[in-house]
C-alpha cells in the first residue's frame, strides 16, 4: 500500500505582513505548518496553490500600485515549492501584463483547462492537466478556474481569453484522465454552489460556483481541491473527498489517499490551524526587500480626513448612511460627472478614516481596485436597481431592520449593498420584496424619478460590469470607466480636499428614508 497526501493552500491574498484583524500573524505562519506537515509525513507530499495569491493585502497593492513588480509572489511560491499552481479570479485584477510577468516567475506548472485562447480554444495560461508519477503511483491533476471572470473583471484585463464553463470543461478531462491515473485530483479556483449534505442550492446558480455539481456529477474525481468562497470545508462526499482552506493562510489542507495495485482503500483530510505554527526558518528574508519598502510606504500619512463618525456599528452605517461612504460617492460624482452614485461600504473598519490616515488605513478601509464607472440608466432601471439592492435588507418579526440571511451564508456578500447618493429613497421594508420603494426623488430637482427618463448613475467598475448580480448592470451602459482608481482618488481627496468640503460631507450623508 502506498500513501500520498495532497497538501493545499487558496486565496492566501498576499497577506505576507499580516493577517486582516490578526496583527501578529501572516503567511509566514502558514509556511511555518507546511514545513511542519512535509516534514511529520513519511511518505510523498504533492502541494497545490489554489490561486488568489497576488492580490488583496494592502502589501499587494504596494506591490501592484507602486512597486509595479509582484516578483515577490512568485519568489514566495517557488520558495514554498509548489507541484501545481492554478489561476485564481483575482490574477486578473492588476491586467495581463502584471499577472503574465508573475506567472512566468513561477517555477510549478500553471494548470487552468478552461480559460483559453478565444481564436485556438487551446489552453492559454499553462496546461489543462498533469499527470505525475510519486512512488509508483500515477496522479493526474485538473486545474480549472471558475468562469464567472467577465462579470467582474474590467475587459481588457482579459482581452484574447475565452472563459469555458468550467464544469463541462472539468468533466471533458476528467473523462480522458481517469483511465490512466491512480489517483485523479480536481483544483479548482471555485466554491460549492449547493449544501454538500442537503444538495440546496445556497445561492443563485448562475455558474460562479460548480463544486457540487462536480461532486454530483463527475464520479471520476478521487480529490477535489476548492476556494474562491473562503469557506473551511472538509468532508467525504460519495466516493471523493473534498476540502477548501478558508482566507488568507489561516488553514492549510491536506487530504491522504491510500492507494493499492491501483485501488483506492481510503480518503481522510485534515484542515490544519496554522495559527499553531511559528516560522523558524527566516522565511522572511525570501520577501525582502519588498517587505520593509512596503512597509515603509504602508506607514507614511497622506493626509487628515475630517470626517465625523456618527456610529462605529457597520450596520447602522449601512442602514443610515455614513460620511466615509459619501465621501466616495462624492468622489465618484466628480469623477463621472453622473447624476446619481451609488457605493458599497465593504468592511468595518470606516471608523479609521478620520484624522491622520496612512496607506495602510486607506487600504483597510478600502482595499479592492476598482475604476469608478459612469452607466446609462433609464428611471425604470433604477427603480429596479434599488430595488434590488433593498433586498439585503429584511424586517424580523419584532419589526427590526436585519441583514437578509441570504447576505450572509454561505459567503458573506456585504460588499453588494450600495448606499446612493444624489436620489433620496423612501422606502417601506415591511412590503414584499420589489414593492419596498415609495418614492425616489431627485436631490438636484428635487422632483420624482421618472420612470421613462435617462439618467446617468456613477458605480464601482465591478457594479458596472454585473458584480453582485444586479440585472440591470450591463456593459452596453457604460459610458466612461475612470483612468484612477477610487484608491488613488481617497489619496488625492486626503490631499487635496478643503474645509468646506470635508465640512459639506458631513452635513450631506443620509439619503435614505425608512418608513
Ligand atoms: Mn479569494
Amino acid at each position: 500500500m502506498q500513501k500520498i497526501t495532497f497538501l493545499m493552500t487558496s486565496d492566501t491574498h498576499g497577506y505576507w505582513l499580516n493577517l486582516p484583524n490578526k496583527p501578529e500573524q501572516s503567511l509566514l505562519n502558514t509556511v511555518a505548518t507546511i514545513n511542519h506537515i512535509k516534514e511529520n509525513t513519511d511518505h510523498p507530499v504533492v502541494s497545490i496553490d489554489l490561486g488568489d495569491f497576488i492580490q488583496g493585502s494592502s502589501f499587494a497593492t504596494y506591490c501592484s500600485q507602486i512597486a509595479k513588480d509582484g516578483n515577490v509572489f512568485a519568489r514566495a511560491i517557488n520558495e514554498i515549492g509548489y507541484d501545481a499552481q492554478i489561476i485564481g479570479n483575482h490574477e486578473f485584477n492588476f491586467g495581463a501584463e502584471y499577472r503574465q510577468t508573475i506567472l512566468e516567475q513561477v517555477n510549478a506548472p500553471i494548470l487552468c483547462c478552461n480559460i483559453v485562447n478565444a481564436e485556438t480554444q487551446a489552453p492559454a495560461l499553462g496546461e489543462a492537466y498533469k499527470i505525475l508519477e510519486v512512488a509508483g503511483v500515477k496522479i493526474g491533476i485538473i486545474g480549472t478556474t471558475t468562469h464567472y471572470i467577465p462579470n467582474w473583471e474590467l475587459p481588457q484585463h482579459y482581452e484574447g481569453l475565452a472563459f469555458k464553463d468550467a464544469f463541462e470543461t472539468t468533466q471533458y478531462y476528467a473523462k480522458i484522465l481517469r483511465p490512466q491515473v491512480d489517483i485523479l485530483v480536481v483544483a479548482y479556483h471555485g466554491g460549492y454552489e449547493k449544501d454538500l449534505n442537503t444538495w440546496e442550492p445556497l445561492e443563485e446558480l448562475t455558474g460562479e460556483n460548480q463544486g457540487a455539481r462536480m461532486l454530483q456529477e463527475i464520479p471520476e474525481i478521487d480529490v477535489l481541491l476548492t476556494g474562491h468562497q473562503h469557506r473551511l470545508i472538509n468532508q467525504q462526499v460519495g466516493k471523493t473527498w473534498t476540502v477548501q482552506p478558508g482566507y488568507a493562510g489561516e488553514r492549510v489542507a491536506t487530504v491522504t489517499v491510500s492507494v493499492e495495485n491501483g485501488e483506492i482503500l481510503e480518503l481522510t483530510g485534515e484542515l490544519h490551524d496554522t495559527s499553531k505554527y511559528e516560522d523558524e526558518t527566516n522565511f522572511k528574508a525570501v520577501i525582502e526587500p519588498e517587505r520593509t519598502q512596503g512597509e515603509a510606504w504602508l506607514n507614511h500619512v497622506l493626509g487628515e480626513a475630517i470626517l465625523d463618525v456618527p456610529t462605529t456599528s457597520v450596520f447602522e452605517a449601512r442602514i443610515n448612511g455614513i460620511p466615509f461612504v459619501e465621501l466616495l460617492n462624492q468622489l465618484q460624482l466628480s469623477e463621472t460627472n453622473a447624476d446619481f452614485s451609488a457605493v458599497a461600504l465593504i468592511n468595518d473598519s470606516f471608523s479609521k478614516f478620520n484624522g491622520p490616515v496612512t496607506n495602510e488605513i486607506l487600504l483597510e478601509v478600502y482595499p479592492y481596485y476598482n475604476r469608478m464607472a459612469k452607466v446609462q440608466v433609464t428611471g425604470q432601471d433604477l427603480y429596479e436597481i434599488i430595488e434590488f439592492d433593498l433586498e439585503y435588507l429584511i424586517v424580523n418579526d419584532a419589526g427590526e431592520i436585519e441583514v437578509n440571511p441570504e447576505y450572509v451564508y454561505p459567503k458573506p456578500r456585504h460588499y453588494n449593498y450600495d448606499l446612493f447618493s444624489g436620489v433620496t429613497i423612501k422606502a417601506d421594508l415591511k412590503q414584499p420584496l420589489g414593492q419596498r420603494i415609495q418614492t425616489l426623488i431627485n436631490e438636484k430637482t428635487q422632483e420624482p424619478i421618472d420612470r421613462g427618463e435617462i439618467y446617468t448613475l456613477a458605480v464601482s467598475q465591478y457594479r458596472a460590469v454585473g458584480g453582485g448580480d444586479y440585472k440591470n448592470y450591463t456593459k452596453d451602459k457604460i459610458r466612461f470607466i475612470s483612468e484612477i482608481d477610487i484608491a488613488t482618488s481617497l489619496r488625492e481627496a486626503l490631499a487635496n480636499y478643503t474645509p468646506e468640503q470635508w465640512a459639506y460631507i458631513n452635513e450631506n450623508y443620509c439619503h435614505i428614508e425608512w418608513m
